[in-house]
């Protein structure tokens, strides 16, 4: 069973306050010295902060919402077949707090799952930052993610081509830190101002609202092609960015440049990063698709497992850092958030470490209540001019006092700081705390001038960096310094894919534009893409029926970059990806699954044995299965009778031809697939070609005779290289 993880090798190369410390120190009084001094992180082991919160109905007696004992199964009726009386208090207050259950889901990024996680930074970086998170190699703070869609609604499917949220807040124990970005490092536009346009333009049609999380309509390109500054990020969402394996497998950006400032002033430009350490990967579009259908919770799934298998998803945090005098200097105002600053030029600095440990315990408290904001910085980061996020800084705040009813969401269990509040902010709806200080107002004699305003110097205030300045004429106009060209980042995008992802990038947009009705659309997109490749706008002017435009090639270059592929990027873990052996119950028994089993675990990975029925611990059923249940398939020996025939030998016990689909799907997804043993007739029943990430039985021994569907040239070398040592005995 030693071969058999090596499989895996290669399968790689493939591609908490206690009630005491409550935070708003309301439960023990604090001596102002101790709220004015640093305060440490609470510990990062035993309770969870939200622990306090969490309610625990066991063996207890059912009560109403102000804490009588009562039963609610039948309502409050008159006689014995009367009407139910406005008397039941029971029955009113069950039904209103039902009635009332549902809040505004978010505008955009409505469709989500989050996480809590720890972050622990790598060491003092106090010379570029005076973020206390930051101030200690080893320092641990408490996070939550939220990873999203952006167009789909709340009930919307995992896998819409989309643009994906990657939101988190660092629970520091100087205040909320919230870095509320996305796994795409560009945005759509360059002016706040222009979201709503964008929004209406992608969101399902108006008048029969559809389609659904979808960008295939005549709208979005019609935006998208009249606004040249979308035609960046979406590169990036046409190619596998936008459709990824799963939230683990995709990497997040702050996307705007913020600043970093130390405690004496001095500041830096930062672009923040979160590099995945498990590799990028994405799902081909017809699995996309497919997924959709049979299990719109996939990613929501995918994460949830991983955690709950002790396999949480880790990340590097890191910066790219830049000075104030280089904003203009690479060609491109960094204020725009339409570019990338390459990492040939400014390599991230690495800061730490996140690990997502924790799922939620209640959905809606947790995922659905998390208000991040753009706003909630603290001491050692500033923002920058950068107009998008001047003007999210804004709306986030705005959104949330629609989404809650007032301004008291702040202190949800999930929003509160770990440390405490004091200010004089004072009532509204849903207000949770009792403020005892009888003079909310600075300046006041009647408490001893406190809360004390906190400075640069003094109480470590939160402070705006000294060398921001600005001026010249009030003006309505797309900033001077900002690039008025659109197309060159997105080539060099392009050119930075392996083949077969510029090929899968094209057939997207093919796939899009084919849903477009407008002729003025379509010959508007291809113009646009004719700017940035010539041979993309021919292949998609083909698809759509039309005449291929001569070269437009003002901002064609040969440049490439790093970090943009996905194909061409090997996976870093195998942990939490799944491996479905498709076997006949007739042929294994309970032992052999259990030690297939065993032999893939201390790797992460997750065996699920198919066959006719749930005898000797198979998993799942032909009948239930489905290719998009696993990242790779072994076709086991002993299972090749179902295979033959599929109407004469077919089982009673799943549909015709059920294990065939599974493996010709899985060949369609792009998925290794392996035939052991007397298995290789299977595949040449199914007639499945030898080939990339297709690998036979060679004297009782895989050996690979390609790569994992997708895979570059430059790693299958590599791979094909390493073969020999990744042999696998599993017949
Ligand atoms: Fe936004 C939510 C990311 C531009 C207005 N946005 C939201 C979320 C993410 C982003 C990840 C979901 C947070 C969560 O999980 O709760 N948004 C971005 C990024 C942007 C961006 C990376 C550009 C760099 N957003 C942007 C602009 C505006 C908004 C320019 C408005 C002017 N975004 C919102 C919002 C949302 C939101 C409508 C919906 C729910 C919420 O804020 O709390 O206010």
């Amino acid at each position: 069973m030693a071969g058999l993880r090596s499989f895996l090798v290669l399968f790689a190369s493939l591609g908490a306050l206690s009630a005491a410390q409550c935070p708003y120190g309301h439960t023990s009084a604090r001596s102002e010295s101790e709220t004015l001094e640093k305060r440490e992180a609470p510990p990062p082991t035993g309770e969870h902060f939200i622990d306090q919160f969490v309610v625990n109905d066991t063996n207890v007696y059912l009560t109403s919402d102000v804490g009588g004992p009562m039963e609610d199964q039948n309502s409050l009726v008159a006689g014995d077949r009367g009407p139910t009386l406005l008397e039941d208090f029971i029955f009113r207050q069950k039904i209103t707090h039902f009635d009332h259950e549902r809040v505004p889901e978010r505008a955009v990024h409505a469709r989500g799952a989050g996480a809590h996680g720890v972050f622990e930074s790598y060491g003092d970086f106090s010379n570029i930052t005076a973020a206390s998170f930051l101030s200690k190699a080893g320092k641990k703070t408490p996070t939550f993610t939220r990873f999203s869609t952006v167009a789909g609604s709340r009930g919307s499917a995992d896998t819409a081509r989309d643009v994906h949220g990657f939101a988190t807040r660092f629970y520091t124990d100087e205040g909320n830190f919230d870095l509320v970005g996305n796994n795409i490092p560009v945005f759509f536009i360059q002016d706040a101002i222009l979201f709503p346009d964008l929004i209406h333009s992608v969101k399902p049609q108006q008048d029969r609202e559809i389609p659904q999380a979808a960008t295939a309509h005549d709208s979005a390109w019609d935006f998208f092609s009249q606004q040249p500054s979308c035609l960046h990020t979406l590169f990036w969402a046409m190619a596998g960015h936008g459709i990824v394996r799963s939230f683990r497998h995709m990497d997040g950006f702050g996307v705007h440049t913020y600043r970093f400032v130390t405690d004496d002033g001095k500041t830096k430009l930062v672009k923040f990063h979160w590099k995945t350490l498990i590799g990028k990967a994405s799902v081909v579009w017809e699995e996309a698709q497919a997924l959709a259908g049979k299990n719109a919770d996939f990613h929501r799934q995918d994460l949830w497992e991983a955690i709950e298998s002790g396999h949480g998803p880790e990340w590097e945090f890191g910066v790219q850092i830049m000075e104030e005098d280089d904003a203009l200097k690479f060609g491109f105002d960094l204020m725009d958030p339409t570019k990338i600053v390459p990492e040939e030029l400014v390599p991230v600095t690495k800061l730490g470490k996140m690990t997502l440990n924790r799922n939620p315990t209640n959905y809606f408290a947790e995922t659905e209540q998390v208000m991040f904001q753009p706003g909630h910085i603290v001491r050692g980061v500033d923002f920058s001019e950068d107009p998008l996020l001047q003007g999210r800084i804004f709306s986030y705040l705005d959104t949330q006092l629609n989404r809650n009813g007032g301004p008291n969401f702040e202190q949800l269990p999930i929003n509160r700081p770990v440390v405490p509040i004091h200010n004089n902010n004072r009532d509204g709806a849903g207000q949770m705390l009792v403020h005892a200080n009888n003079a909310p107002y600075s300046p006041n004699t009647l408490n001893n001038g406190s809360p004390k305003q906190a400075t640069q110097a003094e109480g470590r205030g939160f402070f705006t960096a000294p060398n921001r300045s600005v001026s010249g004429k009030l003006q309505r106009a797309v900033r001077s310094t900002f690039e008025k060209d659109y197309w060159s980042q997105p080539r060099l995008i392009f050119n930075s894919l392996v083949e077969q992802e510029q090929q899968f990038l094209i057939n997207a947009i093919r796939f899009e534009t084919s849903h477009i009705k407008s002729a003025t659309v379509k010959t508007n997109v291809v113009k646009q893409l004719n700017k940035i490749s010539n041979k993309i706008a021919k292949q998609v002017a083909e698809a759509l029926g039309m005449t291929a435009p001569a070269p437009d090639s003002q901002f064609y270059h040969d440049k490439v970059t790093k970090g943009i592929s996905t194909l061409g990027t090997p996976l870093l873990k195998l942990a939490g990806l799944n491996i479905g052996v498709l076997t006949s119950t007739k042929s294994i028994d309970a032992a052999t699954v259990s030690t297939l089993k065993s032999a893939f675990k201390a790797d992460g990975v997750n065996v699920k044995v198919v066959g006719e029925s749930l005898a000797n611990g198979i998993d799942l059923t032909y009948s239930a299965a489905d290719a998009t249940d696993f990242d790779a398939i072994v076709v086991a020996a002993g299972s090749s009778k179902l295979f033959d025939d599929p109407i004469t030998q077919a089982s009673s016990l799943y549909p015709a031809g059920r294990p065939n689909t599974i493996v010709l799907d899985a060949y369609r997804y792009g998925k290794p697939i392996a035939f052991v043993g007397n298995a290789k007739a299977a595949q040449q029943s199914i007639q499945i070609p030898s080939g990339p990430g297709v690998y036979s039985d060679l004297k009782g021994r895989f050996v690979s005779n390609s790569t994992y569907g997708g895979m570059n040239n430059r790693t299958r070398e590599k791979r094909d290289a390493q073969a020999e040592d990744n042999s696998v005995d599993l017949a």
